[in-house]
């Protein structure tokens, strides 16, 4: 198998020299933290006046966690760090409701963000001369600006196409020869079921490779667009707290997501003590970031839940990896006490084959108890069309989810496309519980 690197020397860097680097890294973004209006005052409730507070990586101990919450009361100027005059570019959260969170870029800033999609994009094995086609949402999400410089700055050509619009995608993709695409997995999952939709047979497209990320998927959904498809998927994460993606990606072994430790010091914690983890354990990832001038962050609580894997890498790289994404900490749901993640459900559906690409979980109160229904699409493909076998796959959907979370789904099939399609990130839960 073939390794590329993008910047040999800072992936394969050696454990000791990372975290010295780390240090002078950290001590930097304090100073710059301390410029602006919020870490100054909370600095200085933990007694961290100057850089010269900071002495080890250890008293990242002292600092106090940053959540949204203090990002929105800060908006919009309270953590820019630097004179207006030297911001080029702002991106904020896609959260649809409530105040956004902000986050501003110097050029340095844009630069260094763009040198991790890079290396990002050549741990996948992409070379110049692929044909990129990104299909994310182009503006304030970050998915659209931030692949797109990478993309470029790595020489492959890049069509900005944006999310939507399944037609003309097809057509792009088939027209220029496209063979590798940016997505949700939600919305390459409905490309790749509809290709005969639009008269497209595999064999006319190039596709190889896809980046997906943006929002949680099963291992499962993976597996079923790389089969769909006939490429390879790789894994994409971050947030737009700490730049957008480029934060993690899998490369070439696919086996998590190296976490680019020079730019990003992670702790992971316990999301109800708040105790940072010295082992592998499942936890809540926490954020540092290492070279970001504009907005610097300390110890970010991102909510997403995941765990560390410490040993070696084949491919070389000695940043460590993170286990996919198992669901953000306010994504759990607690049905009738039982602890639930919405891709535990996800993981159970996409296993059979007979399942189409669209689901919705619902949730009602009825009396005291919890209903969950679980709404999926068929596969028209797979489906043969009577009664019986409907009914055997009702069951068997209904038995697997309650083996696996240990509550007694109602199960509805719909007919394919008959659910809503997701374009960016996907609503696949609708609470409709009273809110206590
Ligand atoms: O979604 C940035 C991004 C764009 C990442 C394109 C990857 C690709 P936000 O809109 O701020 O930023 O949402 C960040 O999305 O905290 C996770 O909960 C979730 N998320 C992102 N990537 C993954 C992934 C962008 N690969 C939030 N797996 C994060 C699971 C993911 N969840």
């Amino acid at each position: 198998m073939e390794i590329k690197f993008w910047n040999k020397q800072i992936e394969v860097i050696d454990r000791d020299s990372l975290r010295k680097l780390q240090l002078e890294r950290f001590r930097k973004t304090v100073e710059m933290a301390l410029k602006t209006t919020f870490y100054k005052k909370r600095l200085a409730e933990v007694q961290i006046k100057s850089i010269d507070d900071i002495r080890s990586l250890d008293d990242i101990k002292r600092i106090p966690f940053t959540t949204k919450n203090d990002l929105r009361d800060a908006y919009p100027y309270g953590l820019l760090s630097v004179n207006k005059e030297n911001v080029v570019r702002l991106h904020t959260s896609s959260g649809t409701t409530g105040t956004p969170t902000v986050i501003y870029h110097t050029e340095e800033d844009i630069r260094n963000w763009t040198d991790l999609i890079a290396r990002c994009i050549c741990a996948s094995g992409v070379n110049r001369g692929d044909v990129f086609q990104n299909m994310t949402t182009y503006g304030l999400f970050t998915g659209g600006l931030g692949f797109h410089y990478g993309a470029e700055k790595m020489g492959v050509l890049v069509i900005p196409a944006s999310s939507g619009n399944t037609r003309r995608q097809l057509k792009l993709m088939k027209d220029f020869g496209t063979t590798v695409v940016h997505a949700t997995p939600g919305y390459l999952l409905h490309i790749a079921s509809q290709l005969g939709t639009y008269g497209i047979k595999r064999p006319e497209l190039k596709l190889r490779k896809a980046f997906l990320g943006a929002e949680p998927y099963s291992e499962e959904t993976r597996r079923k667009i790389e089969d769909l498809l006939e490429i390879e998927v790789y894994n994409s994460y971050g947030l737009s707290e700490m730049n957008g993606p480029g934060v993690a990606f899998e490369c070439v072994y696919k086996n998590g997501m190296h976490l680019w430790e020079d730019s990003f010091l992670m702790e992971v914690i316990d999301p109800v003590t708040k105790e940072a983890y010295d082992d592998d354990s499942e936890g809540e990832l926490v954020f540092t970031t290492l070279t970001r001038t504009a907005t610097p962050l300390l110890r970010y609580r991102t909510r997403d839940l995941s765990r560390v894997y410490s040993d070696i890498c084949p491919c070389g790289r000695t940043h460590k990896r993170i286990a996919r994404i198992k669901g953000r900490s306010d994504d759990m749901l607690i049905i009738n006490g039982v602890n639930v993640f919405p891709s535990q459900i996800e993981e159970v559906l996409m296993k059979n084959p007979q399942v189409g690409t669209n689901y919705l979980i619902e949730i009602d109160k009825e009396g005291v108890l919890d209903r969950v229904t679980v709404k999926t699409e068929i596969n028209s493909k797979l489906f043969t069309g009577d009664i019986s076998s409907l009914n055997r796959l009702e069951i068997a959907i209904k038995e697997q989810i309650r083996d696996t979370i240990l509550v007694n789904p109602l199960i509805e099939l719909h007919e394919p496309l008959s659910l809503p399609v997701s374009e960016g990130k996907a609503k696949r839960v609708i609470d409709n519980r009273p809110q206590i």
